[in-house]
């Protein structure tokens, strides 16, 4: 049998103005021409699942709708589903089985609205596709595949995490790949689409299969550089402990997501910078408390932090690692002066990347649910529009106009290429000064101890 497994690859965007800036502004593609050629690690790691009877493809498919003809002769093909791109998924799925190649869909999107993609797809698979996976192989061998295999009440245990087949890849298409050491959050916040709607636990792959998989892509690429495609790496400080022990010996540069709290611990931002970490994502959301209260379901965690964002960041960009700091426009609380606020937080703050993006109610988080009860949602199945930079709901407090414009205002600004620089010139010459001051330092230290 003859399987492809297919990703919709790329960045996407609709509103043209933006799309347009981002021609001009250097900055504003920079990171997005970073990740945009990122491979799908879902597919990959069910990859690592198919039993070697089934001879697997894996393609990358920037735009379905541009394609004349279907790639390969397959007897079977798998999609995957971000909220973005599902209506390109569905009308490949559609010209698949048109052309009697069996279809099989699973994802983020899907799992959130299964009733869609079964008009589609021929099954979908709901959550962790490690859970089902095999069953739904042995089924479409075996002839009787079943529309629907729901994981979602299961929890997949990082412990039997298979090898993502990065083999498959072409590898100098990519300036790097991505790794998963942990899946899931334990924070709930509002707007959250990401991997805690396939499923809610928190969980950690042991370190052994994480650095397996590092030195497996080391074989095929011997210097890569990694982005983990966790949802927040140092949540678990134990298991971040031993992740960057283990990392140390790797040589490697790497990037990753995590949380703020990350900032409280010195001790492990300095293991993690001798172990090559070059940047950490991280997720502010608002400088302003406004934009904060009532964000994180759980215990209003993000406003908590929020008296502490300056110093934390500073802290962490001392440690030699740059902060990415990202910050969501147009969140309920958030007026017309949100704008001006964030610009200021980020001189201030001296933070050395920034990303903005729009409010975005992604189908399987409680925004979506919230903002369609209060019927704010403009168009609610309008899932194209869920790129995190496009607006689809009505603001609290501003209008849909406002935040657009202040959305592009905002963009100009921070990734005006001098602002760019002067923030990465203040990175670079703190560092400096504290590698003198360090340097000073040492002698006394020195001193100190013989005369003890
Ligand atoms: C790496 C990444 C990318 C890569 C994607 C590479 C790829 N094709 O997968 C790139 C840079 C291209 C990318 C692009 C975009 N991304 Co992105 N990305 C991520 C990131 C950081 C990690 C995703 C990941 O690798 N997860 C790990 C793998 C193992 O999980 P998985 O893909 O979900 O797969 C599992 C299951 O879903 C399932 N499964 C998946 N596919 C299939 C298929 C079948 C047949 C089956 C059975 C099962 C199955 O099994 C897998 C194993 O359990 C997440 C944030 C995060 N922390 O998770 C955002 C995230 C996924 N991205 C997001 C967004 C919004 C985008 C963009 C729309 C941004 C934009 N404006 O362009 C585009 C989407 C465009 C597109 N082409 O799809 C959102 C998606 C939310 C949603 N509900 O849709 C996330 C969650 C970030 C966020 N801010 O909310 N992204």
């Amino acid at each position: 049998m003859k399987l492809a497994l297919l990703a919709i690859s790329g960045v996407r965007c609709r509103n043209e103005e933006l799309l347009a800036m981002g021609l001009t502004l250097p900055g504003f593609v920079e990171r997005s021409k970073v990740i945009a050629s990122l491979p799908s690690l879902g597919l990959l790691t069910l990859a690592g699942m198919t039993p070697e009877a089934i001879e697997v493809s894996y393609l990358e498919i920037p735009a379905p709708g541009a394609l004349t003809e279907l790639p390969g002769h397959f007897d079977a093909v798998a999609i995957s589903s971000f909220t973005a791109q599902i209506k390109e998924a569905f009308q490949l799925a559609d010209r698949y089985r048109a052309a009697g190649v069996t279809v099989l869909m699973g994802g983020l999107h899907v799992t959130a609205r299964p009733e869609e993609a079964l008009q589609h797809a021929d099954s979908v698979l709901l959550g962790e596709g490690e859970s089902l996976w095999p069953q739904m192989l042995a089924d479409l061998q075996a002839n009787r595949l079943q529309p629907r295999y729901d994981a979602r009440a299961r929890n997949f245990d990082f412990a039997d995490a298979p090898m993502p087949r990065f083999e498959l890849l072409d590898i100098p298409q990519y300036n790097r790949l991505t790794v998963q050491t942990q899946r899931g959050c334990p924070f709930n916040c509002d707007f959250c689409g990401a991997s805690i709607r396939l499923n809610p636990r928190f969980k950690t792959k042991p370190v052994p299969r994480v650095i397996a998989e590092i030195r497996r892509i080391k074989e095929l690429w011997p210097h890569p550089f990694i982005e983990f495609a966790d949802d927040n790496t140092f949540a678990d400080k134990a298991h971040g402990r031993e992740l960057v022990r283990a990392l140390l010996p790797e040589g490697l540069r790497w990037f990753t997501e995590t949380d703020i709290s990350i900032a409280r611990d010195p001790e492990l931002l300095a293991m993690m910078k001798d172990a090559g970490c070059a940047q950490i994502l991280v997720g502010l959301e608002s400088p302003t408390a406004s934009g904060l209260d009532g964000l994180e379901h759980k215990a209003n965690w993000k406003l908590k932090q929020r008296e502490g964002y300056a110093r934390a960041i500073e802290t962490i960009q001392d440690a030699g690692i740059t902060v990415n700091g990202c910050f969501v426009l147009g969140l309920d609380g958030q007026d017309a002066t949100s704008f001006d606020a964030v610009f200021d937080f980020v001189r201030q703050s001296g933070l050395y990347e920034v990303q903005i993006t729009v409010m975005t109610a992604f189908p399987n988080a409680p925004l979506y649910d919230r903002l369609a009860a209060a019927g704010r949602l403009l168009e609610p199945a309008a899932w194209e529009t869920c790129t995190l930079f496009d607006v689809n709901y009505v603001p609290e407090k501003m209008s849909v106009t406002e935040l657009e414009l202040g959305f592009r205002g905002l963009a100009r600004q921070i990734y005006e290429t001098e602002f760019i620089e002067a923030r990465r010139r203040r990175f670079f010459e703190r560092q400096s000064t504290l590698r003198r001051a360090r340097v000073q330092a040492a002698p006394a230290a020195d001193l100190s101890l013989h005369q003890a």
